[in-house]
């Protein structure tokens, strides 16, 4: 009896490593949405998502590409929940944590005219064990290969691909 002690406590020893290597890059692409801010056509600075869309737990991170610029992103009213993230620049990455779905719109205090976005904060109504399995990000893929069939264009039943 004494031998299976040291087998079975390897063997949690390696399923917990394993677990632990598995989800943590997961778990990092998945819970935080990066923004970066860059420098349009017209050299003005905005953000790279506009209208970024999340789920309710998931973070923002947002991470100023050009160096040596100062941006402070703040909520548009108190209703806006952001939290004014002070100064920084490309050395730092303001992350901010959206517990509670709804809309969110902010700017940046310092390019108030370009700098708009906002963020909307999705509700997870399913239990989190059904979010496990999520069948319905393959099920869009197909919809490309549906109008292809047969060539002729004519009929107007077709056409909805176009
Ligand atoms: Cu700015």
């Amino acid at each position: 009896m004494r031998s299976n002690v040291p087998q079975l406590t390897l063997l949690a020893g390696l399923a917990a490593s394993g677990l632990v290597l598995s989800r943590l890059p997961t778990a990092a692409a998945d819970d935080v949405k990066a923004i970066a801010i860059v420098k349009n056509a017209d050299g003005k600075f905005v953000f790279t998502d506009t209208n970024a869309k999340i789920k309710e737990g998931q973070s923002v991170k947002w991470v100023a590409v050009d160096s040596g610029v100062t941006h402070q992103l703040v909520p548009d009213s108190e209703g806006d929940a952001l939290t004014d993230t002070g100064a920084f620049d490309s050395t730092s990455s303001p992350n901010q944590k959206f517990a509670t779905p709804g809309t969110i719109h902010y700017h940046c205090a310092i390019h108030p005219k370009s700098m708009r976005g906002t963020i909307n904060v999705a509700a997870t109504d399913a239990p989190a064990e059904e979010a496990k399995s999520e069948p319905k990000a393959q099920a869009e893929q197909p919809v490309e290969e549906a109008p292809a069939p047969k060539k002729r264009k004519a009929k107007p039943s077709y056409g909805y691909g176009y």
